[in-house]
């Protein structure tokens, strides 16, 4: 449809101008791909660049789209025609651009020209602000509840007095990876959600060990957003918690072709240490990872907040709001991120990375989780 209707515009363009060289079709190309945000409210010149010198003057009509950028908070949301003129192959018009202070993922609009035939231009507004830090009350860092422009797409705030079976699986037996010793079963002793919190416990019993893992998958599956966790951990040699994702399609292409996103792994022998790690296939099985220490106590001892700011292209881990791991599409081939993933808590016990127990290990060990969010 759209070839057929560049032919007619450029048969029509030649049949005007019969006394020159028959054109090309007439296409048109833009200087913007991306537009910073900035703090104030600005202009920026959108130019468009005819392929070639149009044979007459003509005027061409353009349309500015809302899509995840808004008009009224985002741009000004306008309409009206480019002239080409005389000899120029440009004409231009100017974008009315809101700005603030808060932060935001990656948006965009649309700018369609109609000529004839159309062409839309997606054009990006890169946010130029920082992601907020968390403040600390009673019991540990928060999070706030809300953020300017963004919305709450899904969370759990684990206020009621069982899993919501609606958003989460059990996944129980005994047969791990990485040479794990515990079972994970659907048991009280091993997972209750009571008093605000999803508790995961780890238990011993005569040198065996049970815990619960729990995931969203075929359930609340996720592409993009500011994720916050807020969690308590357990410690001890030999215990291994995460707050992790896996992608939606691990069935038809396994793992870790699917990719894996470590929001938070703690190994209990460092109990002030924590990982934000993305795992991948390029030439097998990849991981790209940072840890964050904290300056005092360990991550027993109170809530933090474990975040992700994951958007097209880019992942960025932040432990209570302070960013300390970036991963970018442009680091590795076959980059998966920018499909659909979906969550997993857990508490391992044992397994190739953190050693199994020994004697020093305290049993039970918890794992509080206050609330998961997803914004965007
Ligand atoms: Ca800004
Ligand atoms: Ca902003
Ligand atoms: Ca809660």
């Amino acid at each position: 449809m759209y070839k057929i209707a560049v032919s007619m515009f450029a048969v029509s363009l030649a049949l005007l101008s019969c006394d020159k060289e028959p054109l090309d079709p007439l296409t048109f190309q833009t200087n913007l791909v991306e537009i910073v945000e900035g703090d104030v409210n600005s202009s920026v010149k959108m130019v468009f660049t005819a392929s070639s010198v149009p044979s007459d003057d003509i005027s061409v009509k353009y349309e500015v789209r809302e899509k995840t950028a808004r008009s009224g908070s985002d741009l000004i949301a306008t309409s009206g025609t480019l002239e080409f003129i005389g000899d120029s192959k440009e004409a231009f018009f100017e974008l009315e651009l809101v700005g603030d202070d808060h932060f935001e993922l990656l948006e965009y609009f649309e700018v369609v020209l109609d000529y004839g035939p159309t062409i839309v231009f997606t054009v990006g507004i890169a946010d130029d602000d920082a992601v907020a830090e968390a403040v600390e009350d009673a019991d540990g860092f928060i999070t706030p509840a809300e953020y300017p422009s963004m919305a709450l797409v899904w969370g759990d705030e684990f206020d009621g007095n069982s899993l919501d079976l609606t958003d989460w699986t059990y996944e129980v037996g005994d047969e791990w990876f990485n040479n794990e010793l515990q079972s994970y079963t659907d048991l009280p002793e091993n997972l209750r959600v009571e008093d605000g919190k999803l508790t995961i416990t780890a238990l011993e019993e005569l040198g065996k060990y049970t815990s619960a893992r729990i995931i969203t998958q075929d359930k609340v599956e996720v592409k993009f957003g500011r994720i916050d966790i807020r969690a308590r951990l357990p410690k001890g040699q030999g215990i291994w918690p995460a707050l992790w994702m896996l992608g939606a399609n691990i069935n038809e292409v396994g793992w870790p072709a699917c990719g894996e996103i470590d929001i938070m792994e703690l190994v209990g022998h460092q109990p002030n240490v924590t990982h934000g790690t993305a795992h991948y296939e390029d030439n097998g099985h990849k991981y790209r990872g940072m840890l964050k220490t904290l300056s005092s106590g360990d991550f027993s001892d109170k809530y933090h907040v474990f975040s992700i700011v994951w958007d097209r292209n880019y992942i960025t881990w932040y432990l209570d709001g302070q960013p300390f791991n970036t991963l970018s599409s442009s680091q590795i081939n076959n980059y998966p991120f920018n499909n659909p993933q979906f969550f997993i808590m857990n508490i391992a016990v044992g397994g190739d990375w953190p050693g199994d127990p020994d004697e020093t290990t305290v049993f039970p060990q918890h794992m509080d989780v206050d609330y998961v969010r997803v914004f965007q």
